[in-house]
């Protein structure tokens, strides 16, 4: 008798260095699969490897029920992957980093880019190194974005799994309330 597997897909998307990597790794209950190679001289700056396919790890919600999580390479060039990844998603989870120089206007960026790849998906906002006290506030998030339909924005250190878990429960509940995009 076989039983029936229920699969749901999530992809993390945001600029490099926002977690991606680091958050799928997290809760990842199988070894992650990860593709990273040594960064250009720009990102090294910040930190020695980054994604140029994808990270891929799984989380299991019950004994029929998996979660299987995606990590997007977070640079533009390698942007051909992010459609690929996000066909058939759930939903996204757009990691920023809030010690980058304006991290609203790198969320715009990527909602724009991903709002063709994901629609009718759920998206939720979790906000990295906001424990550092630099950057915007979550209030000041939802005032310049202004979308229509506002997105969940969370505050996140993504090293821990808690809050990985977090967003990822955050996101299926606003699966009852999806995000439109624009
Ligand atoms: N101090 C601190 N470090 C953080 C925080 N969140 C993430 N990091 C670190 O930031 C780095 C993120 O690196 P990755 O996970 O490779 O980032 P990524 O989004 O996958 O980047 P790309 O693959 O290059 O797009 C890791 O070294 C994390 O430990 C935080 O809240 N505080
Ligand atoms: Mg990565």
């Amino acid at each position: 008798m076989s039983t029936k597997y229920k699969e749901h897909k999530i992809v993390f998307a945001g600029p490099t260095g926002a977690g991606k990597t680091t958050a799928i790794r997290a809760v990842s209950e199988v070894t992650p699969i990860s593709t990273e190679a040594y960064a250009s001289d720009e990102v090294r700056e910040q930190k020695e490897t980054t994604t140029v396919a994808l990270d891929y790890g799984e989380l299991s919600l019950s004994q029929t029920e998996v979660l299987r999580l995606y990590g997007t390479p977070g640079q533009e060039r390698f942007s051909h992957m992010w459609q690929m990844l996000c066909r058939g998603a759930m939903g996204t989870i757009f990691l920023m980093d809030n010690s980058r120089a304006d991290p609203i206007s790198d969320l715009a960026f990527y909602l724009d880019r991903f709002a063709p790849l994901t629609e009718g998906q759920a998206a939720v906002v979790g906000v990295t190194r906001f424990q550092h006290g630099v950057g915007p506030s979550i209030e000041e998030y939802h005032r310049r974005l202004a979308r229509p339909t506002p997105l969940p924005i969370l505050s996140a250190d993504i090293r821990n799994g808690s809050d990985v878990l977090m967003l990822i429960d955050t996101l299926m509940l606003s699966l009852e309330f999806p995000y439109k995009g624009g």
